[in-house]
């Protein structure tokens, strides 16, 4: 079992709570949390340890009014990088949002301020987006002379379809919560605290976690897949899953008639 406070980060803070929620907080307001490549690699050491550190969901929040001003400019700018070195950093990029999305812990971020460029490409890889109202979206690259290399090509599209992120992207179109929930950029917009609400998703972490492996992991690599292979991996995973010796007390519940019905709230 991995320890987490043995990875030494300094940009991301992290508290490990009793019921095994990890809050990891990017605490670099005075930038923004915009992501220069130390907090790549931190990212990169967070989720690719959090599978095997007993962490059972992750609340992903940021210091400041902003969640993430996207790439650290000012660095960019001065490190004036060649087109190699470029395309090397993204792939950490890719790297730290695999292993995020694919690795199987739920995680829950906590939106305010400022969602951005590559901000958005972080946000749009975990599994649930929660926006205060003051939280908007923007994807500035195409007005700075740049161009998304951290996955928006495909998980923001994925979110908003195609057309909405070009429209984004060629006009600097900004959308504020309320609006960017009716699209799909964030699943949730509160009147108070984004991060109060992003800790009640920790329900999830009551779930078996193999389950939430499948969730928020599977689901993901089965839409890689034609139609044929993810049937055929669907059922594999359902196999496993499904079958699994902890769930037998819940589904035990539900024929005794002890377990909670599915109910509208
Ligand atoms: C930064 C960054 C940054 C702030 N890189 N340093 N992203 C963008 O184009 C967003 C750029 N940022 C902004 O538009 C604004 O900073 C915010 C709307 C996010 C916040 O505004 P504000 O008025 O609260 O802060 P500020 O005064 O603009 O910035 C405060 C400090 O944060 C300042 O540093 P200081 O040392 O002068 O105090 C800024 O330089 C710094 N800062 N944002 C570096 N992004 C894999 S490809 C991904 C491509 C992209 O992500 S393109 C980036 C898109």
């Amino acid at each position: 079992m991995t320890d987490l406070a043995d990875l030494g980060l300094t940009n991301i803070r992290l508290e490990l709570q009793d019921d095994g929620v990890l809050i990891a907080t990017l605490d670099r307001a005075h930038k923004r949390n915009a992501l220069d490549a130390d907090t790549v690699e931190e990212l990169v050491s967070l989720f690719s340890a959090i599978p095997r550190a007993g962490v059972r969901a992750v609340v992903l929040a940021a210091a400041g009014d902003h969640f993430c001003a996207g790439l650290d400019l000012v660095e960019h700018h001065g490190a004036d990088r060649s087109p190699a070195e470029f395309m090397h950093l993204c792939l950490r990029w890719h790297e730290a949002f695999n292993k995020l999305e694919y690795g199987g812990v739920p995680v829950i971020a906590a939106l305010k301020g400022a969602v951005v460029g590559g901000g958005l490409e972080l946000a749009s890889a975990v599994h649930i987006r929660v926006a205060d109202a003051g939280t908007y979206f923007a994807l500035p690259e195409g007005q700075r002379g740049l161009f998304t290399g951290g996955g928006a090509t495909f998980r923001v599209s994925a979110l908003i379809g195609k057309a909405r992120m070009i429209d984004m992207m060629l006009t600097g179109r900004v959308y504020k919560a309320r609006e960017a929930v009716e699209i799909g950029l964030a699943q949730y917009v509160v009147e108070g605290s984004s991060f109060d609400k992003a800790l009640e998703p920790r329900a999830a972490a009551r779930n078996l976690p193999l389950t939430n492996f499948a969730i928020c992991s599977a689901i993901s690599h089965l839409n890689n897949m034609s139609a044929m292979d993810a049937a055929y991996a669907e059922a594999v995973v359902a196999g496993v899953v499904n079958t699994q010796p902890e769930a037998r007390a819940r589904l035990e519940a539900f024929a005794n008639k002890t377990a909670a019905r599915v109910r509208p709230e």
